[in-house]
């Protein structure tokens, strides 16, 4: 689709949720890599976020809206009722004129809108331990929050999301393939990721044997789904809803730690930048484990450091794989952006890896 295609069926969008007046504008907005978001704001000042789902990646947008429904309105209900603020504590989403909770344009793209929560930025790197302790108490108090929640109720947004084997699986498969001729231009990737095959397994065999429950999990615990209170730097609620569903507790934690705790960005070309920082590290597990308010088993406890690494190293294939298959999946602004976001991921697990024994909880 041209930008000019999209603006029009954005246009066309727009105008089927029920706002009180004409959107004056609607840009771009935000960092995620996988939907189209977009700031709209009106004459009086009211603001939205307008979202294009990835429906190549959501693939039942209808599913993805009922999940997030539900969850939000579980959320609030909570909220209400222990004083909190209804308003800001999670995502509100706006109906269609119609009364659905998207839209679906005349070429099948799908749409949604939530209104802005103001007074609040969401951000791409904590500026302290404080923070970094925040954030983790939010994502944990988060998934404590929904411990009550039927899990049977929701839907598997994306089949085998946190699955590592199966993303080695998509790795091996894509080598073989081969479309653009890239994997000669990867072989000390393929090589790391390789001697990792047997590691891969490690959360699937502590499930099946037991030792690590699913959960209702967010899976994509980026620091910048959080939203924080622009005055006083509090998180205020988690975004970024489309990946609830079952999952293990240490996913959430260690998808937090891949991208909070790395002293580099995620799409670092200087990989001499890219370590793990302990001491937020550590933050981060005190203020997760603080949320999770005793939910956690001592297993799963065991398992945090672990799932940092999976994460990492899980993220660092689906990157790759990305790749070689010709940048697909993830939005990419530079030719190489997914292999730059490739081995700032292994340069991190490799880090993780020396450093093990120092990232045991205790
Ligand atoms: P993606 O799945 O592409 O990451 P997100 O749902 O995380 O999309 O939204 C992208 C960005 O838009 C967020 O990181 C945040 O900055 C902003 N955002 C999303 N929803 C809201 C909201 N309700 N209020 C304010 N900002 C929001
Ligand atoms: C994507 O949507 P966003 O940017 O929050 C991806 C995550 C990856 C992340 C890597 C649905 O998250 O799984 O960890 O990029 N989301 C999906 O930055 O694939
Ligand atoms: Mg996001």
């Amino acid at each position: 689709m041209t930008r000019d295609e999209l603006c029009i069926k954005r246009d066309e969008a727009l105008g089927a949720f029920g706002l009180s007046e004409k959107a004056l504008s609607c840009t771009p907005y935000g960092n995620g890599h996988i939907n189209d978001t977009f700031l709209a704001v009106c004459k009086c000042g009211k603001r939205y976020i307008l979202q294009r789902i990835n429906h190549h990646i959501f693939t039942k947008p209808q599913e993805i809206m009922e999940n997030i429904c539900a969850v939000t309105s579980f959320i609030r209900k909570k909220a209400i009722a222990d004083g909190g603020d209804a308003e800001r504590c999670t995502l509100s989403v706006v109906k269609t004129r119609s009364g659905e909770s998207f839209y679906e344009d005349s070429i099948g793209s799908f749409w949604r809108l939530y209104d802005f929560t103001e007074g609040t930025v969401a951000k791409e790197r904590v500026s302290n331990l404080k923070e970094f302790c925040d954030c983790a108490f939010a994502f944990g108090n988060f998934q404590a929050q929904l411990a009550e929640f039927d899990a049977s109720s929701l839907h598997e947004a994306i089949k085998d999301f946190h699955n590592t084997p199966v993303r080695f699986a998509n790795l091996l498969r894509a080598i073989e393939a081969d479309p653009l001729g890239r994997v000669a231009t990867v072989r000390p990737e393929i090589e790391f990721a390789l001697a990792r095959e047997e590691f891969t397994k490690t959360l699937e065999i502590a499930h099946a044997e037991g030792r690590l429950p699913l959960r209702v999990t967010h899976n994509d615990t980026k620091l910048n789904n959080i939203l924080f209170d622009a005055n006083t730097d509090l998180p205020v609620c988690v975004i970024d809803l489309d990946t609830i569903m079952p999952g293990y507790s240490v996913n959430d934690f260690g998808d937090s730690i891949r991208f909070g705790a790395n002293t580099a960005a995620e799409d670092e070309t200087d990989l001499s930048k890219v370590s793990l920082d302990l001491d937020l590290y550590h933050a981060y597990a005190e203020g997760f484990l603080r949320g999770c308010n005793g939910s956690l088993t001592d297993s799963e406890i065991e398992l945090l450091p672990i799932g940092a690494i999976m994460m990492t190293l899980e993220c660092g294939l689906r990157f790759l794989t990305d790749y070689i298959e010709g940048d697909t999946y993830f939005r990419i602004s530079r030719p190489s952006h997914n292999l730059d976001r490739c081995r700032t991921q292994f340069a991190l697990v490799a880090d993780m890896e020396k450093k093990l024994e120092e990232m045991r909880i205790k």
